[in-house]
């Protein structure tokens, strides 16, 4: 758990003053205005600030530096790096863009500098680009003392995007410049940021499945029922009737009506829904909807994996690119990295892995959720009736080891599995088996950059409880799925899990550091009593052993339905207990039937309440934090609020709970306060210029959007007080669904991350399984009967085909439970594949007749009494039990 979550704002990012000085203090001093008025009135207003992040106090951004120097906030001021030897004062540059000017009107640049070594420095506001035409170009002598310097200029033309340029080159020795509260004054007020939110009648824009809930929303100032019409594509009425008014929507201070059209289950493309003389975006009413999506979420991964060259067969021409981080010129890293100094005497090879998100750090916390959640995409498949298990197959996914026998989904998980191994602390060494929480440049790179071309020193950070756990949870849940398909992997994997495990016992409370931010995200977390409790959870799945069983049952957090899944918030990369719930829940495991039990209900307990969340508010969004908090990230708490909704679904086969998660998804994809698809290449008005270094076609047009697939972190009530620029200069005072940009430039509103596109790709498999519609027509009923004798049991299966077709051959596949292991067996073709075992028949009971039944039976090694099988797939499709 994050105590701390969202962060504390690290300070105003832009300071735009809208009142008077009088007024400002008046503010500043609890509101009351003491002065006469009219002095406060005869005051002119000072002119408009043009300068973001001015005073540094968040961050380095927007500011830029040339490549050949290296800046960083250091006391509050931008400090930059200068090298020796440059011919020319404009050869090393420190700057801002984006500037707007208006011609004919007066500004004023102030500024504060030092420079370790004195300088002539060019202080030029000019054209951002050839030929770089200036309206102000002044020299300055800058020694080192900060003398404040002070310019006033008049604006020649209208420039829509000026550019600062503090020009340092030129001198025969290297110099640290240090710029302080940069301001630019003058000119026209900036527009105030209105969103262009399209049609006020929202819905799904990909579209609904033909058996699923059909809801939308209408922004109107209506307060009594409105007509609505539903439109096929060539214009006739498909359906209508009235919306339900819904009053004021706390998330967006919209006043909103919302109209169901759930009857209609004619497929087709095109429909429009017509309301209040609007038409929304179009979309489609199919079965196959999320077919693609299920691909291109996890192809987010290989396109973001490091070190490895990114293949254009396989991402497409404009996305490949050369390894990145495989210690080649200028990249230093990640194949021999020292740690932070004093933090470690050793180096490590730490190549591979994701980058994280927009930036290319890799931290193994979010590593950790990131890769649990694509393992349980693939998991749910051996235990979720009507979950397809071919697409994720090997050969199904765009990785380039495809075709090794392996599932393609799991190929991706190893790239991830691998990294997070080669990040825990050899033996011998101080804190042995712990894991470093994380590896990121020694600065803050600015965007775009190519992951080959970054010149940062990359450093190892130190170990943590939180990441040595995260790699325990993922690595047991590792050694379990790769036990059928390579046996040494899965024992590399199951042997740092108990490492890490018992590290972490023995150091549990090595916190990370707030303050340790700079050059990559902090990821700090205050508590790790969830990541022992999901750690537990896998442990003792994969192997049964009573030493975790004793630490879930132990734990706090064991049967707390409000600790593991808060209602106004859900799982995320700082509370991962419900990770381990899940897995309790769905996958076969020895607790006792009781426990069990408990742990099932902690997820329809949530679910339930996710559910009633999309009935109750009017977006239909199964997300609903206090005060309206819409975190960081927030479209992936609302994807993890789906994943719960969608394994309760599983477990009952309940439709309100399957009809929760496709509202989630209407949500997701369009039907929302800003009429947003937040995932690039689905729907009308899809998100596409993402935070990336790479997909940063913004701020370069030769470079590409991103993907299809990627998610947008989305709207985060504290953005515009985060140090983000964008959001702090356009999203200041928003309504907490409405605080969103699709702007390159706002990572906390619209960054991608691994994270977030994990649940995507579990939710995009569970939607495209509901689309198929598999799941109501079972056909067989399995009877599972284990009798326990002294040092193991004996199971019989029945399985009854109840359908009205034969079945020839039959097979049937399970799991078995911790670490049993199968022993003598009867009347079928019995294999066991790490935990999943597969029955098939002999040549006398191949076929099975509709009402026939076979018996079979077989020992295992574990006493005790009968353990659940779960799921008992009959060629694919789960059988009834009993
Ligand atoms: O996802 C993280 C979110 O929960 C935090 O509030 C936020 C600020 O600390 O950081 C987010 O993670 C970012 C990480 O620190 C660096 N890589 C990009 C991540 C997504 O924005």
């Amino acid at each position: 758990m994050n105590a701390s979550s969202p962060p504390s704002p690290t300070g105003r990012a832009r300071v735009r003053r809208r009142v008077s000085g009088a007024l400002a203090l008046a503010a500043l001093l609890g509101g009351a205005l003491t002065a006469p008025a009219a002095a406060a009135d005869d005051e002119p207003a000072p002119a408009p600030e043009q300068i973001t992040n001015g005073d540094f106090s968040a961050g380095t951004a927007p500011w830029w530096w040339t490549a050949n120097a290296s800046a960083a906030v250091t006391d509050g001021r931008l400090c930059t790096d200068a090298p020796a030897g440059t011919a020319d004062p404009w050869d090393v540059i420190v700057g801002q863009n984006d500037i707007p000017l208006v011609a004919g009107e007066t500004y004023t640049l102030t500024y504060t500098a030092t420079s370790t070594v004195p300088l002539s420095i060019h202080t030029n506001v000019q054209m951002a680009t050839d030929p770089y035409t200036s309206d102000l170009s002044a020299t300055d002598r800058i020694g080192t003392d900060a003398v404040p310097v002070t310019h006033v200029f008049t604006a020649t033309t209208d420039r829509d995007a000026a550019q600062l340029a503090f020009q340092i080159g030129g001198g025969d020795r290297a110099t640290t410049f240090c710029l302080d509260d940069v301001s630019l004054r003058g000119g026209a007020e900036p527009p105030v940021h209105e969103p262009d939110t399209g049609s006020p009648v929202r819905v799904n824009q990909v579209g609904y499945l033909p058996q699923g809930p059909k809801t939308g929303t209408l922004v109107t100032d209506a307060t009594t029922p409105l007509p609505w019409t539903l439109r096929a594509a060539d214009g006739s009425a498909a359906a209508t009737g009235t919306t339900v008014p819904g009053g004021v929507d706390p998330t967006s201070r919209q006043n909103v009506h919302t109209f169901d059209f759930s009857a209609v289950t004619a497929t087709g493309d095109g429909y429009t829904v017509e309301a209040d003389g609007q038409v929304s975006e179009p979309f489609s009413i199919r079965a196959d909807l999320y077919d693609t999506l299920r691909g291109d979420s996890l192809a987010y991964f290989y396109q973001n994996r490091s070190g490895i060259a990114i293949d254009a067969d396989l991402a497409g021409e404009q996305y490949a690119r050369p390894a990145g981080h495989l210690g080649v010129a200028p990249n230093k890293g990640d194949t021999d990295v020292p740690c932070q100094p004093g933090v470690c005497d050793y180096r490590l090879d730490v190549r591979g892995g994701w980058y994280d998100a927009g930036d290319q750090g890799k931290y193994v916390v979010n590593g950790g959720i990131a890769v649990a959640e694509l393992m349980d995409t693939y998991e749910r498949t051996l235990t979720a009736d009507g979950a397809e298990s071919a697409e994720l197959g090997d050969g199904a996914l765009r990785v380039p080891e495809r075709g090794n026998g392996v599932p393609d989904i799991l190929d991706e998980a190893r790239w991830e599995l691998d990294f997070m191994m080669r990040m825990q602390v050899p033996a011998g060494k101080p804190l042995a088996g712990m894991v470093h929480h994380k590896v990121h440049d020694a600065q803050w790179t600015g965007l775009p950059m190519m992951p080959h071309l970054d010149p940062q020193q990359r450093e190892l950070h130190p170990p943590t409880t939180a990441a040595t756990l995260n790699l325990a949870a993922a690595a047991a849940q590792c050694a379990r799925l790769f036990a059928p398909y390579d046996a040494d992997f899965a024992a590399r994997c199951r042997t740092a899990a108990e490492t890490a495990w018992t590290a972490a016992k023995a150091h549990p409370d090595v916190l990370a550091d707030p303050a340790d931010g700079t050059g990559g995200g902090t990821y700090e977390d205050s508590d790790v009593t969830d990541e022992f409790y999901w750690a537990a959870a896998e442990l003792f799945t994969t192997t049964g052993q009573d030493t975790y069983r004793q630490a879930l049952l132990a734990s706090p957090l064991h049967g707390d339905t409000d600790a593991v899944f808060p209602a106004d918030g859900g799982m995320w990369w700082g509370e991962t207990a419900g990770l381990g719930v899940l897995t309790l829940a769905t996958v076969p495991n020895g607790l006792p039937a009781a426990e069990l039990a408990r742990v099932r209900s902690v997820v329809t307990a949530a679910a339930g309440r996710y559910a009633r969340q999309t009935e109750d508010q009017l977006y239909g969004v199964p997300y609903a934090p206090a005060g309206q908090n819409y975190v960081w990230g927030s479209n992936s708490q609302v994807l993890n609020n789906m994943i719960v909704l969608a394994t309760a679904a599983d477990l009952t086969g309940k439709a309100e709970y399957r009809d929760a998660v496709l509202r989630g998804a209407d949500y997701l994809f369009g039907r929302n306060p800003l009429n947003q698809s937040y995932v690039t290449g689905y729907g009308e008005r899809a998100s596409e210029n993402q935070h990336h270094r790479v997909w940063a076609h913004q701020s370069d047009p030769a470079l590409p959007h991103p993907p299809p697939g990627s998610l947008a972190g989305g709207p985060n009530l504290t953005a515009p007080t985060s140090g983000d620029p964008e959001a702090a200069a356009k999203l200041t005072g928003c309504a907490a669904a409405m605080c969103y940009l699709d702007d390159n430039g706002s990572y906390a509103t619209n960054e991608v991350a691994i994270n977030w596109n994990a649940p995507l790709a579990f939710v995009a498999s569970y939607l495209d399984d509901a689309g198929d519609g598999a799941g109501p027509a079972r056909t067989c009923r399995v009877t599972y009967a284990s009798h326990p004798w002294n040092t193991g049991s004996t199971t019989t299966v029945t399985v009854k085909n109840t359908g009205t077709e034969a079945v020839a051959p039959w097979s049937l596949t399970w799991l078995l439970p911790g670490d049993q292991r199968l022993g003598h067996t009867w009347s079928a073709e019995l294999a066991q594949y790490g935990r999943t075992v597969t029955a098939a028949p002999l040549s006398w009971n191949r076929t099975l007749a509709p009402g026939a039944s076979v018996d079979f039976g077989f020992n295992s090694s574990v006493s005790g009494p009968a353990a659940d099988p779960g799921t008992v797939k009959l060629n694919g499709r789960a059988c009834t039990a009993g």
